[in-house]
């Protein structure tokens, strides 16, 4: 934990008695390096520093922070090292990979596409349903029909690797995810899954909010390794893997994604922060409402949440020890106070980049 930062509190925090937050004033001279008035934040699931960065360079220059988390979150769908995103993504138990993704932007305009195929970029099929159809969500063939139709190129995203892994995964567990033990992914697989922190970047929710003042959010992931043909979890549901309330906050969630479709993980935070709680308070009790509801043993489960509100506040909770986020500041905020700890930082063009092990419920 590091301790407090008074002038870090400062800089961000600007509450009306309602607890409702409001926008930065334009005067503050941390944001001199950024265009518009409110300074940015930027901040995403697990070590995704190489997305966050792509995001962030698109928010430093003034630009729109819905077209800076689907530039982020493209970083790891296109990366086939990442076995949780897009291309090289662990497939279904039938060998598909199948892919979640949503967006939503600062006037609760949402997009989504659930156990999409052969798609590189789902989060931008996202975006095209939420700019181009009266409909929020597509799924299955229908989604892959759609993308096509708008243009996307089909694309093979098994990779050799993940099919390697899938047919061991087959031959000893005989296509019975179910009956097999470990078939729910190993709590922080995210994590364990790389070579070493500072290269992870999996499952990516990424929030933002930019020199505008206008929050966004996109979430996309492949999904739980070796599912049930037709399994979504909660990454393309608008209210569990993400929310954003464009007044107010935005937040996105990590983990077995059916816990957060339960709790409504994402739309819960914002209403604890409507309610009052800061983005970090609000964050802790969705954790609490979590491991209240769910069936499972809650030591077997993981919940990884993030929120970010309009006035710049952020934070980030997890149900158990191993979450990671990453958070990015403008030049001038200097280190932040969080709940947690900072583990790493790198310099970004006009800010930082902080690593942050989340604080938890259960050791
Ligand atoms: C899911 N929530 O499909 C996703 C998986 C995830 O980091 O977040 N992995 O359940």
């Amino acid at each position: 934990m590091k301790p407090n930062s008074a002038s870090r509190r400062d800089f961000l925090i600007r509450t009306t008695t309602a607890g409702v937050l409001a926008p930065l004033a334009a005067s503050c001279s941390n944001a001199s390096d950024v265009s518009g008035n409110s300074p940015p934040v930027a901040i995403a699931t697990w070590d995704n520093r190489r997305a966050l960065t792509a995001a962030w360079d698109i928010l430093v220059a003034g630009g729109y922070a819905l077209d800076a988390v689907e530039a982020g979150v493209h970083v790891p769908e296109a990366d086939p090292d990442d076995r949780s995103v897009g291309l090289g993504g662990h497939p279904d138990r039938d060998g598909r990979v199948t892919l979640d993704s949503c967006i939503m932007d600062e006037r609760f305009r949402c997009g989504s596409v659930a156990a999409i195929e052969d798609i590189l970029h789902p989060v931008s099929v996202a975006r095209r349903v939420m700019e181009v159809t009266q409909h929020v969500m597509l799924a299955g063939d229908g989604a892959r029909q759609f993308a096509i139709e708008q243009g996307f190129e089909p694309t093979n995203l098994l990779t050799e690797q993940s099919e390697r892994e899938w047919r061991a995964w087959l031959d000893a567990n005989n296509y019975d995810p179910e009956a097999s033990a470990g078939y729910r992914p190993p709590i922080n697989s995210e994590r364990r899954d790389m070579p070493s922190i500072q290269e992870s970047h999996d499952t990516c929710g990424m929030i933002a909010l930019d020199t505008e003042g206008r929050l966004s959010g996109a979430c996309t992931t492949s999904g739980w390794a070796y599912k049930v043909r037709g399994r979504v979890g909660d990454s393309p549901i608008i209210g569990a893997g993400l929310y954003v309330d464009g007044e107010l906050a935005a937040a996105t969630a990590t983990g077995h994604g059916e816990e957060m479709i339960r709790a409504a993980a994402a739309h819960t935070i914002i209403e604890r922060i409507r309610g009052g709680a800061s983005p970090q308070e609000a964050c802790r009790q969705a954790v609490e409402h979590i491991r209240r509801v769910t069936p499972s043993d809650p030591s077997e489960v993981q919940a990884g949440l993030l929120a970010v509100d309009r006035s710049g506040r952020f934070g980030g909770f997890a149900l158990q020890k191993g979450f990671v986020y990453v958070v990015g500041l403008p030049d001038g905020a200097g280190e932040p106070d969080v709940a947690g700890t900072i583990t790493d930082s790198v310099a970004v063009s006009g800010g930082t980049i902080y690593v942050v092990e989340a604080p938890y419920l259960i050791g």
